[in-house]
């Protein structure tokens, strides 16, 4: 399977920590053996800074802005020079060959066009590789499909919750050609990824990132190891803290992603914390890519619901979930506050008795929790990033 940048993606690791090293110095002005003493830059600093007060060069030298989608509270500006789109362009070029894309392969972007990054990100990727591209943007879900069936499409790249929404309008499965997903932009676990390979007939790898540290592309899975995604360490410094005391976590332990953006000119960040919880390898990867993977993304600093006494995060419970067969792949989890206690109901399709998911979820995480089983297509299908917890205690 061709790697895009071969010089790059397969540097021995002395060689590349080396060049992380010279980038580090060059930026910031930091030596690498000090980088654990630098402050943490967060989030909130980038909205004080609304919109453009953190930009390192003049914005007549930007030539995109994007922000992010905010899911979650308000907006965050980005920018970008012509160096940090082509830096980003090679970054998502690397990911779409990692999924076994190459020139004149038919890709079909339906990630949002935009202010998000996910369309355009990945969009001017797959230009760059040189791929045939779709620029079928978000919406309008049969027409999706349709297109899907009648170009021919051999990538799909979209959330993975998208996909699944897509997957319902096929009218044909043996007329799909695709074969391999890039999906991302929201967290998902092993069984939803077994759900969208089921349902499309395809491999289904994950990619990563963030508008701040740059889009979609930080981080992608490679299709030969499909066990984790590499991160472009040329671009971006990456680094796993303990979430509370900051302190820097060995591999293989879970904690808090951080990122200094080795290379970016209009947004340059020393240690970003995202709030993105992963751990991270550097074992060697059977595709002969050195750069070091970061296992899915198992929760948020942010997003543990403490439920009567019980810490869980969404993440556990679609996994919890989807180890029942007979649940189809799309469910909500709604939390309520009726009295002083946090309720969680959990929602789900298909034909499932709520008693054994409640046991389920019960033996699975020692949760309890309501469980209604709704009609098939209740559950709302998002075309971007699916809104999985429904927080009512606020209101
Ligand atoms: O979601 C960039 C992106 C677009 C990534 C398309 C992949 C594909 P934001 O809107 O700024 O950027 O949201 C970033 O989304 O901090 C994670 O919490 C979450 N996220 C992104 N990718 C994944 C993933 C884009 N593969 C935030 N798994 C991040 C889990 C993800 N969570």
């Amino acid at each position: 399977m061709p790697i895009f940048q071969p010089e790059l993606e397969t540097l021995p690791r002395p060689e590349l920590e080396r060049l992380q090293g010279e980038r580090l110095r060059e930026r910031f002005g930091v030596e690498p053996e000090a980088l654990p003493e630098q402050p943490f830059r967060v989030k909130s600093e980038l909205r004080e800074a609304y919109p453009f007060g953190l930009l390192r060069v003049p914005l007549e030298e930007c030539v995109r802005i994007h922000a992010s989608s905010g899911t979650r509270g308000k907006a965050t500006i980005v920018a970008y020079t012509r160096g940090d789109l082509a830096a980003w362009a090679d970054c998502c070029a690397r990911a779409l060959a990692a999924a076994g894309a190459g020139r004149g392969t038919v890709v079909h972007v339906a990630y949002g066009y935009g202010l998000f990054t996910g369309g355009l990100g990945v969009h001017y990727g797959a230009e760059r590789l040189g791929c045939t591209v779709v620029p079928a943007s978000g919406g309008n879900t049969p027409r999706q499909a349709q297109l899907l069936e009648d170009l021919g499409a051999e990538i799909l790249c979209c959330t993975p919750s998208y996909a699944l929404a897509i997957a319902d309008h096929v009218s044909d499965p043996a007329r799909l050609r695709v074969r391999a997903g890039v999906f991302g932009a929201e967290p998902w676990t092993e069984g939803l990824r077994e759900a969208v390979e089921r349902a499309l007939g395809l491999t289904a790898l994950d990619i990563y990132g963030l508008s701040e540290v740059m889009g979609p592309g930080v981080s992608a899975e490679c299709i030969a190891g499909r066990d984790g995604a590499h991160v472009n360490e040329d671009h971006f410094l990456v680094e796993v803290v303990h979430p509370e005391s900051g302190e820097p976590l060995p591999d293989g332990e879970v904690g808090e992603l951080v990122f200094t953006t080795l290379t970016k000119e209009a947004l340059p960040l020393l240690r970003y914390r995202t709030g993105d919880l992963a751990s991270l390898t550097r074992e060697p990867c059977v595709c002969g890519r050195t750069l070091a993977r970061m296992s899915r993304i198992v929760g948020r600093t942010d997003d543990m619901l403490i439920i009567r006494g019980v810490n869980v995060f969404p993440s556990e419970i679609e996994r919890a979930l989807l180890a029942v067969p007979e649940l189809a792949p799309h469910y909500q989890l709604v939390v309520e506050r009726p009295g002083h206690l946090d309720e969680l109901t959990v929602q789900v399709e298909g034909t499932v008795d709520a008693a054994l998911v409640r046991e389920q979820l019960k033996s699975a995480l020692g949760l309890t929790a309501r469980v209604e089983v709704v009609a098939a297509g209740s559950v709302p299908r998002s075309e971007g990033k699916a809104l999985r917890v429904v927080d009512r205690r606020g209101a």
